[in-house]
């Protein structure tokens, strides 16, 4: 396979202008008449019409209603000497029921979908399949009426009606020119909840939300959260809803979360469905941010779209950003906000950072790549989110909806890059920082790496100053050696040693206003900050918020970082001073190579400042859970320069049984005190208070396990069995599986017996097993007794996932063995799922990114394991593009 490279784009040399398509819906053969008229660009020298295709069986090629003489290459169809513009017509089939992979048109559940992102298109019929070919669609849809009731297209539904034989039509005009992988259908049994909404200018809008009938009461919280949507779009950034009628529907088979086809959102159910007996707390918030997140689509992405798939960024890491701003200004107060800013913090700190550590790293704008699907990565998403973050950091909230407004105003209607972005941003805002730094700034999407920020404190007594010196670096990546400085924001604050935060005097502006909170843009190599008037040496507060994607080193004493934890009015520093102590204690244990099992771990000061979190009354329960919850073994590896995974297992485990004992009481006063009152509302404040209740129900089993006590283990599956909700159930149900207690196996039971008829449920069911602690070393034994439950099935890529990926991808300490058995099933899983869908195995293949970082036996065995599938003749590119540059 070869790379497609950034540096090669050229426009295309012809344009669509519309498209008519008419399909006839079958399983077996669905046949699709293909009308476009279509133009030369004259801007480009003149070159023969190359459409793009992939398993479609052509019937006929008409060039203005007259046969015409084409010729394959490879998988395009090619047709030489054609006049500027004509019509075209293209007769193809295909067979929706064979189509594993899930991209282009395929039958889920007896209901047609389909996926054409990012090149799925050209598997529903020939065509110019790069998202700058921008044209007018009309849809006729015609199938059995009995067998599939609704028929679904992008924009306006025209016409529809009956036709012979038991067949029926309806026909679908977008209003909107867009790019072929906006393209949507949907056809088969299914019913909608309806709303119809006031738009603030007076219009109507109907939006709906189609699932399968038994699911109609699953459907009221994803409702919800696409009216907030809508609100939320036109009052923070002034972007309307654009259509007459807005669709949500759910699929059970989707490689993806969901996709934002023009009026026409394709989702996984995952991220639809829910009520309080089947969803938990992170469902219903999952649902907001991903029904938020194809909404806003709508304008990033849908009415601006990317001029190539390099680009991708331009409409995902805004998206991400746009879904996060959203969940946030949800939120009630300000300790819900920075709850949220925490978990976002660490999907990224926990995903991305190991990603751009490892063979994968790319920038945020790649250079090139063998399979466009292996790049929806953490990188374009959640890294490329907090590349727009800075940009609104550097010219303020205000600037920032001006500078989403001159984008939207310039660029409305067409396919665009990232460059295009930032410059309207900084156009904007041409007094800003961002405008004055936008070449350094941008080096955010050609540089791959993360940052590393040394900073190192100096207090001056008799001056009575204090400096701040920062040192950035970054470590080289696949094709990148050398980097340049990047602009980094650093928002900062000082403490004093009592905790009292201390106002800023900055030497050389004294004119400035005092303020508590500074944000320092760096752009050299070796920059300092001085602050006048400090009287005692002060504890930094650095990276406020987290304002920049990059890994802080500052040399913290650990009274420092007590002072902090129990006194930085920023939440997000306060977390991370926490975070920061506990992975101190666990990496000096990992490198003492010490026996840690029943020994004392933690030292009485952290242990008692984790009371102390635990029993303060003016902390949420959220923002608790989140403190007390120690770092994951993911990133805990990720400070180590050699991995061992059970020695990382082993002293995190042991870290958090002392944690369960030592705060026995504690544990079970916060269970006492966070007990719902009322009905169930899965707001930040009430969910909260359920996760630490859960947390709580999983130390005191973990500590009954160590004390060989019952009655917590009791109470918990009495819980289990009377909870209200999904969340509590699956909690009480969690502490029972992770603390290895014997009725864990009753209530995994009756849990399937309650939920066999909702899959994704089933799914938790599968997911939490397969993720369970490896005591006895015998998950992998559980692993493969699961895939041979009736219940599974590899080709559900949800059902896949909830047993495969939850033990090679998180469940480390079973993965990871002496004796190489995971690695080798996980070699014999990538090849399995390869055959059925290449996007989810190539997914999988990437469970070992980080082999060349562990110790021995598990390097030699890892990289084994990867050349075992590299060495298969027939991979497809996707794996192939993954395994490849593990071995690089
Ligand atoms: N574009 C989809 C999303 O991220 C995924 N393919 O919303
Ligand atoms: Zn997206």
């Amino acid at each position: 396979p070869v790379a497609v490279r950034r540096e090669d784009y050229a426009a295309p040399a012809w344009w669509i202008d519309t498209v008519d398509l008419t399909f006839d819906l079958d399983p077996a053969k669905t046949r699709v008449l293909n009308r476009m008229r279509m133009r030369r660009n004259t801007d480009v020298p003149v070159q023969p019409l190359r459409l793009d295709g992939d398993e479609l069986n052509l019937a006929r090629v008409l060039v203005n209603g007259q046969g015409a003489s084409f010729r394959m290459e490879g998988d395009q169809l090619v047709i030489d000497a054609l006049p500027d513009a004509f019509e075209l017509e293209i007769f193809t089939t295909c067979c929706p029921a064979k189509n594993t992979k899930l991209m282009g048109l395929f039958v889920s559940e007896d209901t047609f979908f389909t996926q054409c992102e990012a090149e799925g298109f050209r598997r529903i019929t020939y065509f110019l399949d790069r998202p700058d070919v921008m044209a007018s669609y009309q849809v006729m849809l015609r199938a059995n009426r009995s067998a599939y009731p609704v028929l679904l297209s992008n924009g306006n539904l025209v016409e529809q009606g009956d036709l012979p034989e038991g067949r029926h039509y309806a026909k679908w005009v977008d209003p909107f020119k867009k790019p072929s992988y906006l393209f949507a259908l949907v056809a088969g049994k299914l019913v909608a909840r309806e709303q119809r909404i006031k738009a603030r200018n007076g219009k109507e809008h109907l939006l709906q939300v189609y699932v399968r009938s038994g699911d109609l009461d699953k459907t009221e919280h994803a409702m919800n959260s696409l009216i907030h949507s809508i609100a939320w779009d036109e009052a923070r950034f002034g972007l309307p809803l654009d259509l007459d009628r807005f669709m949500i529907v759910a699929t059970s088979d989707f490689n993806m979360g969901a996709m934002e086809n023009k009026g026409l959102n394709i989702f996984n159910t995952k991220y639809v469905l829910a009520n309080q007996a089947t969803a938990t707390d992170a469902d219903y918030s999952n649902i907001e941010s991903v029904v938020g997140h194809e909404y806003f689509h709508n304008w990033s992405g849908d009415r601006v779209t990317c001029r190539d798939w390099f680009q991708l960024s331009l409409k995902e890491g805004l998206t991400v950003f746009r879904d996060q701003e959203f969940s946030q200004d949800l939120c009630a107060d300000a300790s819900a906000r920075a709850v949220k800013r925490i978990e976002d913090v660490r999907v990224l700190r926990t995903s991305q950072f190991p990603e751009d550590a490892g063979p994968m790293a790319h920038p945020v704008r790649p250079d090139s790549y063998i399979e466009i699907s292996n790049f929806y990565t953490v990188t374009i998403y959640e890294k490329g989110a907090e590349v727009v973050r800075m940009m609104q950091t550097l010219v303020g909230r205000k600037g920032f909806a001006r500078g989403i407004t001159l984008y939207f105003e310039r660029h409305d209607g067409h396919a665009v890059t990232c460059d295009d972005f930032a410059q309207a941003i900084a156009d904007a805002n041409p007094e800003s920082e961002l405008a004055a730094l936008l070449p350094q700034f941008k080096r955010w999407y050609s540089q791959a790496g993360t940052p590393r920020v040394a900073t190192q404190g100096h207090y001056d007594a008799v001056a009575r100053t204090y400096t701040l010196n920062f040192t950035q670096s970054c470590a080289p990546t696949p094709g990148q050696s050398i980097k340049e400085p990047f602009v980094i924001p650093v928002t900062l604050g000082l403490l004093a040693q009592d905790g009292q935060e201390l106002t800023l005097h900055l030497a050389g502006d004294e004119d400035a206003d005092a303020v508590r909170s500074h944000t320092l843009v760096l752009t050299q190599q070796h920059e300092s900050v001085t602050f006048n008037g400090i009287d005692s040496e002060p504890v930094p507060s650095i990276l406020r918020g987290f304002s920049a994607p990059v890994r802080l080193d500052f040399e913290y004493t650990d009274a420092q970082l007590l002072t902090l934890l129990a006194n930085d009015p920023d939440p997000f520093n306060r977390w991370e001073a926490g975070q920061r102590l506990a992975l101190r204690s666990a990496i000096s244990l990992i490198t003492s190579g010490a026996d840690v099992v029943g020994t004392t771990t933690l030292n009485d000061a952290f242990v008692d400042a984790m009371r102390g979190v635990l029993r303060n009354p003016t902390l949420d329960s959220a923002f608790k859970e989140l403190v007390l919850t120690l770092p994951s073994e993911t990133y805990i590896a990720e400070q180590l320069e050699v991995v061992d995974p059970q020695r990382v297992h082993a002293v995190r485990e042991a870290m958090r049984a002392q944690l369960a004992t030592a705060l026995f009481s504690d544990w079970e006063w916060a269970y006492e005190q966070n007990q719902d009152t009322g009905a169930y509302n899965p707001d930040p404040l009430s969910a909260g208070r359920r996760a630490l209740a859960g947390l709580a129900l999983v130390n005191l089993c973990l500590a009954a396990r160590a004390s060989g006590d019952s009655v917590w283990p009791g109470k918990t599956l009495q819980r289990f069995k009377d909870a209200g909700n999904m969340t509590d159930r699956f909690n009480a149900l969690n502490a029972l599986v992770s603390s290895g207690h014997a009725l864990a196996q009753q209530a995994l039971a009756r849990f399937h017996a309650i939920f066999k008829n909702e899959a994704l449920v089933i799914d938790k069911w599968f997911s939490l097993q397969a993720g369970s602690p490896d005591r006895g070393g015998n998950v992998l034994a559980l692993v493969k007794q699961l895939m041979k439950h009736p219940d599974f099935s590899l080709k559900n890529p949800n059902r896949a996932r909830s047993v495969i990926f939850s033990y090679c991808s998180a469940n480390p300490g079973a993965f990871h063995r002496a004796d190489a058995a995971g690695y080798v099933w996980w070699s014999d899983r990538v090849i399995e799922l390869d055959a059925i869908n290449p996007q989810v195995a190539a997914r999988l293949a990437r469970a070992l990114d980080r082999w060349s970082k562990l110790a021995e036996p598990y390097r030699s065995a890892a990289r084994e394991a990867i050349a075992r599938i590299a060495a298969r003749p027939d991979l497809s590119k996707d794996t192939q593009e993954v395994v490849t540059r593990a071995l690089a």
